[in-house]
């Protein structure tokens, strides 16, 4: 197929941009950056997606929006390396746990927004997931993949900018110190330690 160009709509804060960013990293795509200022958005993104938010993927006038579809569009569509896996039932546990990230973001953004009962919240929401990474490596299973590159922008942003302390939670930790090995997971990491 013949390459076009990629132009993302993102913004540098916002986790969901993140996770396109991370996918474009994995598969070595070049893209086109057209940054959005979250606090005073062209009116023109509405053109581009109904709601006016960022990621936005362009492909020669084709748009796509919503973070999670982008990514699942960018693993068809580049399929090397794969961030699903082969197997039907991975990929479908892989697909279940982005189905469920709401589990974990709807704390995020308790806590972000300093609601009463956000600590505990997130904090069960932390050890939800320390206890899936206890039962194997990767969010979505023996493989690393879509499921992981969800999660990781939020963690990274309690981490680095909430102060969230994330060594209770040692097989949480230990994936992130992996993921963090990972050049595309790092530049996430150095765009979160600008911010
Ligand atoms: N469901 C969307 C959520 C994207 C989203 O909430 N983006 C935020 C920035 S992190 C945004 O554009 N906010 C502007 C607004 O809500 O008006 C996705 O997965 O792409």
């Amino acid at each position: 197929m013949d390459r076009v160009t990629l132009t993302l709509y993102d913004a540098p804060r916002c986790p969901y941009c993140a996770r396109v960013r991370i996918v474009l990293a994995e598969k070595g795509i070049e893209y086109e950056v057209v940054e959005i200022d979250l606090s005073d958005r062209p009116a023109w993104i509405y053109e581009k997606n109904s709601t006016g938010r960022v990621p936005v993927i362009e492909e020669d006038g084709w748009v796509l929006p919503e973070s999670e579809v982008i990514m699942q569009y960018l693993d068809e569509r580049y399929p090397e390396p794969a961030l699903l896996a082969a197997d039907p039932a991975d990929r479908a546990l892989a697909r279940l746990r982005m189905f469920r990230h709401d589990e974990m973001a709807s704390p995020y953004y308790a806590l972000r927004r300093g609601d009463d009962d956000a600590t505990p919240r997130f904090e069960r929401a932390l050890l939800q997931l320390d206890s899936l990474l206890e039962g194997a490596p990767w969010l979505g299973g023996p493989e690393y993949g879509l499921a992981d590159i969800a999660y990781v922008p939020w963690i990274l942003r309690a981490r680095d900018m909430l102060g969230v302390a994330l060594d209770p939670y040692p097989a949480l930790s230990s994936w992130v110190a992996r993921l963090e090995a990972r050049p595309a997971v790092a530049a996430e990491s150095a765009i979160v330690a600008a911010l």
